[in-house]
C-alpha cells in the first residue's frame, strides 16, 4: 500500500480555522489529565514458572502435577507439555534484557514449589531456590523490581498423591512451610510478595471442573473443602512469611475475582454490582477480606458447608499488605429485586466479542469496576493489577513482525478503563501485562498466545510484537498512547 492511499478525500476545514485551537498531534499530548497514570505508576509484566522455565529434570527439581497432567495423553491441547516451554531457565538473563528494552519497572514471576521442596515438604533443594536468587540478581541489576508468586498451579506431585493435593490440610501446612523458607531466603531483595495465584481458577478448573491438573471433578463438601484450605493455606503462609521474612516485605495475593460490572451505570445497578462482587467471590477474596463466609454461601451450600474453625477465619483473614487482581473480563449484571440478593446477571449475546480463547471477553470495564470494588467494598490501600492482556492468532507478516493491532486495541481499551479508576483515587499502584511472551498456555497447550514478544518454539527466538512497541511508549510517557 502507498502512502497515497493514505491521503483522505474527505477535508477538515475547521481543523485549519483559527478560531479553534489546533489538535493535538499524539494521545499522550491530548491533555495528560486524561491519559497519565500517578508518579511512580509499576509498569511490569509477568509469567509462571511452568508456563516459562523448562528444565523440569534439572537441578534436583520435582515432579509436579503439572508435569503428570501434561504428560496423560488428551489432557493438554495436541499432547503439549511444559518439559522445554520458553526455555526460560536457562535464557533468564536474555529475557531480562526484553524487560529492559521495554523499560518495565517490574517483574512479576513465580516460583516452582518442587524446586524448592522437591517432595513439597521434608528436604529442601537449595539448588532449586539458586535459580531465583540468580534471577532476582539479575533483575535488580537491571533496575527491575522483583515481584515474586509462590504459588502459580504447579504443587508437587508428592502432595497430591500423599494428601490429594489442596483436598488435604496437611498441604495447606506444606504451604506455609515452603513460603516461610523462601521468604527468609529471597526478602533481601524482594520486597513483594503474592502467596497465590487465582484460587478461583486452580481449585474449579482443577479439581471441579478437571480441565487443569489435577484432573478431578469434585462436587459438594469435598469441593467446598478443598476450597477452604486454598484460602486457609494463603493465611497460613501470609503469616509463615511474616515470621520469616526481612521488616519492609509486603504481602498479598493475585486472585481472579470474578468481576461483576453495571450493565450500565445507574445508582442501582452499581449497588447490585457491589452485591455481586462479595457473593460471587464469596469462597475466596471476600473470606480472605472479611474473615467470614457470606450467608448466601453457606445457606446455598447447606450441608456442604465447608468444615472450619474460628481459628481458620482469623488466619485466612490475616491482614494484607496489598490486593492483586487478574483481570480479563466481567460480567454485566442489573439490579433485580425480584433476586434473593437483589441482583441479576446479564446473559451475553452469542456474538459478544472475544480473544481466541473462548472464555476472553473483551469487557474493558472490567480494570475500572475490578480495582473500584476491592478498594471500595474492602478499603484496601494498595492494588496491583497482577494479570491482564489477551490473546490473538499472532501470525507473523512478511517481515517478520506480528501486527497484533487487537491486542494493542484491547490493551488500549482496558488501559483506558484503569486510568478512570487511578483518576478517582483507586489506589492502584502498578499494572503487570500478561505476558511478557508467549508461553504454555495450560490445557491449551501453545495455542493460544498472550506474548508481547512472539516466540518461535522451534528456535526460542524472541520477537517484539506490535504490542511490545505500544507498551514501551506507554511505559516511556507514563501515559496511554
Ligand atoms: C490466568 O488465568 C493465569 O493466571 C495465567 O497462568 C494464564 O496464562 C492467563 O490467565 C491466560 O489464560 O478451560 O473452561 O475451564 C486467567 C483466568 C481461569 C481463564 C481458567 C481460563 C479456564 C477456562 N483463567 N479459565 S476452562
Amino acid at each position: 500500500m502507498g502512502a497515497t492511499a493514505l491521503t483522505s478525500a474527505v477535508e477538515f476545514p475547521a481543523l485549519g480555522s483559527k478560531s479553534r485551537s489546533p489538535l493535538p498531534q499524539t494521545a499522550a499530548e491530548s491533555g495528560d489529565a486524561l491519559r497519565s497514570f500517578p508518579p511512580g505508576f509499576i509498569w511490569g509484566t509477568a509469567t509462571a514458572s511452568y508456563q516459562v522455565e523448562g528444565a523440569v529434570n534439572e537441578d534436583g527439581r520435582g515432579l509436579s502435577i503439572w508435569d503428570t497432567f501434561s504428560h496423560t495423553p488428551g489432557k493438554v491441547n495436541s499432547n503439549a507439555t511444559g518439559d522445554v516451554a520458553d526455555d526460560h531457565y536457562h535464557r533468564y538473563k536474555s529475557d531480562v534484557q526484553l524487560m529492559k528494552a521495554l523499560g518495565v519497572k517490574g517483574y512479576r514471576f513465580s516460583i516452582a514449589w518442587p524446586r524448592v521442596f522437591p517432595n513439597g515438604d521434608g528436604p529442601p533443594n537449595p539448588k532449586g531456590l539458586d535459580f531465583y536468587n540468580r534471577l532476582v540478581d539479575e533483575l535488580l541489576a537491571n533496575g527491575i523490581q522483583p515481584f515474586a508468586t509462590f504459588y502459580h498451579w504447579d504443587l508437587p506431585q508428592s502432595l497430591q498423591d500423599r494428601f490429594g493435593g489442596w483436598e488435604g490440610r496437611e498441604t495447606s501446612k506444606a504451604f506455609a512451610d515452603y513460603a516461610g523458607y523462601v521468604a527468609a531466603r529471597l526478602t533481601d531483595r524482594v520486597k513483594h510478595i503474592f502467596t497465590i495465584n487465582e484460587f478461583g481458577a486452580f481449585v474449579e478448573v482443577g479439581y471441579r471442573w478437571g480441565v487443569h491438573a489435577p484432573g478431578l471433578k469434585l462436587t459438594g463438601l469435598r469441593l467446598n473443602q478443598t476450597r477452604h484450605h486454598a484460602v486457609l493455606g494463603h493465611g497460613l503462609a501470609v503469616q509463615a512469611i511474616r515470621a520469616a521474612a526481612k521488616p519492609g516485605t509486603k504481602v498479598g495475593l493475585a486472585e481472579n475475582i470474578t468481576i461483576p460490572a453495571p450493565v450500565f451505570e445507574t445508582p442501582a445497578n452499581i449497588a447490585a454490582a457491589e452485591r455481586a462482587m462479595r457473593e460471587m467471590n464469596a469462597q475466596y477474596l471476600t473470606v480472605i477480606q472479611e474473615g467470614k463466609y457470606t450467608d448466601w454461601y453457606l445457606k446455598q451450600a447447606g450441608a456442604d458447608a465447608p468444615k472450619f474453625t474460628p481459628e481458620d477465619l482469623k488466619i485466612i483473614s490475616s491482614p494484607l499488605d496489598f490486593v492483586g487482581i487478574n483481570v480479563y473480563t466481567a460480567e454485566f449484571v442489573r439490579a433485580d429485586e425480584s433476586s434473593p440478593i437483589g441482583v441479576t446477571l446479564v446473559p451475553r449475546p452469542k456474538s459478544f466479542p472475544h480473544a481466541p480463547s473462548f472464555w476472553l471477553y473483551v469487557s474493558p470495564e472490567a480494570l475500572y469496576w475490578g480495582p473500584r470494588h476491592v478498594a471500595k467494598l474492602w478499603g484496601a490501600k494498595e492494588i496491583y493489577i497482577t494479570e491482564n492482556g489477551c490473546s490473538s492468532s499472532d501470525e507473523p507478516a512478511g517481515d517478520g513482525k506480528v501486527y497484533d493491532t487487537d491486542r494493542v486495541t484491547y490493551l488500549r481499551s482496558y488501559l483506558t478503563q484503569l486510568r478512570r479508576a487511578t483518576a478517582e483515587g483507586v489506589p492502584v499502584r502498578g499494572y503487570f501485562l500478561w505476558s511478557l511472551m508467549d508461553n504454555f498456555e495450560w490445557a491449551d497447550g501453545y495455542t493460544n498466545r498472550f506474548g508481547i514478544h512472539y516466540v518461535d518454539y522451534a528456535t526460542q527466538k524472541r520477537t517484539p510484537k506490535l504490542s511490545a512497541d505500544f507498551y514501551r511508549e506507554v511505559i516511556k510517557r507514563n501515559a496511554i498512547v
